[in-house]
């Protein structure tokens, strides 16, 4: 995408909201706990919604992350993205290929996940705005695992693409430093914070950590 600064878009700390580990909570409630800490990049991820609840869901998430003047990222639906003002869409490797995907929506950020290095230099050629690069550690959200990569690895990659990489997988407060320090540009987290006592008190404190 041109005229943005990517670099400064996609930074820190990107929360995902996603409620399948604590289904009693709603994705606009874990986004604005999120926002409230002061986070400024979510991704509004739903595996379980039919298409209107997720077009609904993300009309509210969009109007939400505007009063907050952060960014929402929509996964995988790059329709619903442009209907709902969304500022991106995060494309999975089954999902619609980049070139199609700028082709439809060219106002958008694209975002695509990646679980090799070859694969995160083909995105990059292929032309997407970032990358997610996971899973870094162990993780137990995604349904279908991936493979595990470790820090090494995501330094590889950081040093290979010139690209914003946000680092997925796992991540929780205490191995947040490692991963800046191999050169992510961000650090997406689901079960570390929808899982906290206090969502927005976690946000503030990975914010902190992040530096
Ligand atoms: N994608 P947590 S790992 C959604 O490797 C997702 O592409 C991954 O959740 C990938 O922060 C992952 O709880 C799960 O580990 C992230």
């Amino acid at each position: 995408m041109s005229g943005v600064d990517l670099s400064r878009l996609i930074s820190g700390i990107y929360v995902i909201a996603d409620n399948s580990l604590v289904p009693n909570k709603s994705h606009l409630e874990l986004a604005r706990s999120a926002l409230e800490g002061g986070v400024k990049l979510i991704q509004f991820r739903a595996k379980n919604l039919d298409r209107r609840e997720f077009y609904q869901a993300g009309l509210s998430l969009s109007r939400l992350c505007r009063e907050y003047d952060a960014l929402l990222i929509i996964n995988d639906d790059l329709e619903v993205a442009l209907e709902v003002g969304a500022g991106g869409v995060h494309l999975g490797a089954d999902d619609l290929a980049i070139p199609k995907a700028r082709q439809l929506a060219p106002s958008l950020i694209i975002g695509r996940s990646t679980h090799s290095l070859e694969e995160a230099m083909d995105v990059e050629e292929a032309g997407a705005d970032y990358l997610a690069f996971g899973a870094i550690f162990p993780t137990q959200t995604k349904g279908r695992p991936t493979p595990i990569q470790g820090i090494d690895k995501l330094r590889e990659v950081c040093s290979k693409v010139q690209k914003p990489v946000v680092a997925i997988g796992g991540i929780k407060r205490e191995n947040l430093a490692a991963v800046k320090q191999a050169g992510a540009s961000a650090a997406a987290f689901i079960s570390e914070i929808v899982c906290a006592d206090s969502i927005s008190e976690r946000a503030r404190e990975l914010i902190k950590t992040w530096g």
